[in-house]
């Protein structure tokens, strides 16, 4: 039995049909500092509501997989020091112990998939680092997607990554990249990579047709919809390129290694671009919810709302 734990909203919106949106926790614990942290997690979820479906932020806490976060919890999280980064390697054993920790987008998406959740918002996805040739280190999150049916938007991938590298990974893994509303593959803070994703789709109900023609072929996994940052909120790539560069030299030079390489990065570019980072960080989720709010109702009824285009 999974130690399954629904929030009294997520409980009913089960019951009646309606659509959830999942939300990680990692980005509340190792992706931003308190408090915006957990003022941006509440905004998200009024974001998701606000676009007609319901949130459901997932943690483990204290052996229990919960899917949705009363406000006290999510507090607690945000507010906790040295909270444990759990994947697809470690969420099992964290709730077989009885412990406590924060999902990263693998994990997330095995915690939705369980719970019956299809469509999942988030920041960024983890990727194939720069210098992987000799790190090896490329997140678990690319294997996930091509192993577990949950459509995952993001805004792409930041530029701590190997954007390259990390769609031919996804490439090879079979998974969707589909960037939305344009052809450029987005970067994050930028609505551009310099390079076309694969995929291009215009619309949250095309996006959630694919997803069910996915499961009608047979095919295992997830989509990954690369939502662009909206313009007003967008900081060029070569403003962004010498925070990255620096963070990036310092992991390196300290010897930053295995999953404390993205918390770290993440902390230091938020110093080095003193705080900018992080308001655009900010906007671009809440740009992801509404649209995976809009996928989640067409797949709870397909071809009903007009939701469907978000802009
Ligand atoms: N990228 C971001 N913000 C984040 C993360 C990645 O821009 O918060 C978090 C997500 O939870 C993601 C995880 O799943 O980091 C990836 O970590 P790793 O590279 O160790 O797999
Ligand atoms: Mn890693």
């Amino acid at each position: 039995m999974i130690p399954l734990h629904l929030s009294p909203e997520a409980r009913a919106a089960q019951d009646a049909g309606a659509p959830l949106v999942a939300l990680e926790s990692t980005i509340i614990t190792h992706g931003m500092p308190w408090p915006q942290n957990v003022e941006t997690a509440r905004a998200v979820e009024a974001e998701v509501r606000d676009a007609g479906a319901v949130p459901a932020t997932i943690a483990v806490l204290d052996g229990r997989l919960h899917v949705g976060l009363t406000d006290d919890e999510l507090t607690a999280l945000a507010r906790a020091e040295d909270v444990a980064k759990l994947s697809r390697a470690d969420i099992a054993a964290a709730l077989a112990a009885g412990k406590t920790g924060a999902t990263t987008v693998a994990a997330t998406m095995i915690a939705a998939h369980a719970a019956g959740i299809a469509v999942f918002a988030t920041g960024g996805i983890g990727g194939v680092h720069r210098g992987a040739e000799t790190s090896f280190d490329i997140s678990a999150d690319l294997r996930e997607l091509a192993e577990t049916p949950v459509t995952v938007v993001a805004a792409g991938a930041k530029a701590i990554l190997d954007i390259p590298k990390t769609l031919e990974v996804l490439e090879t893994l079979g998974v969707p990249v589909i960037a939305f509303g344009q052809d450029d593959f987005p970067a994050f803070w930028s609505r551009s990579a310099g390079l076309p994703a694969p995929l291009r789709l215009d619309s949250a109900a095309e996006i959630a047709g694919a997803a069910r023609m996915r499961a009608a072929l047979g095919l295992r996994g997830g989509q990954l919809v690369a939502n662009p940052i909206p313009a007003a909120d967008e900081i060029a790539a070569d403003i962004m390129a010498r925070a990255i560069d620096t963070a990036t030299a310092e992991a390196a030079a300290q010897g930053v290694s295995g999953k404390a390489v993205t918390p770290f990065l993440l902390d230091r570019i938020f110093q080095l671009t003193e705080g900018r980072s992080l308001t655009a960080n900010i906007a671009l989720v809440l740009n992801n919810a509404r649209l995976a709010a809009a996928i989640a109702a067409d797949l709870a009824a397909p071809g009903a709302g007009a939701e469907g285009r978000t802009r």
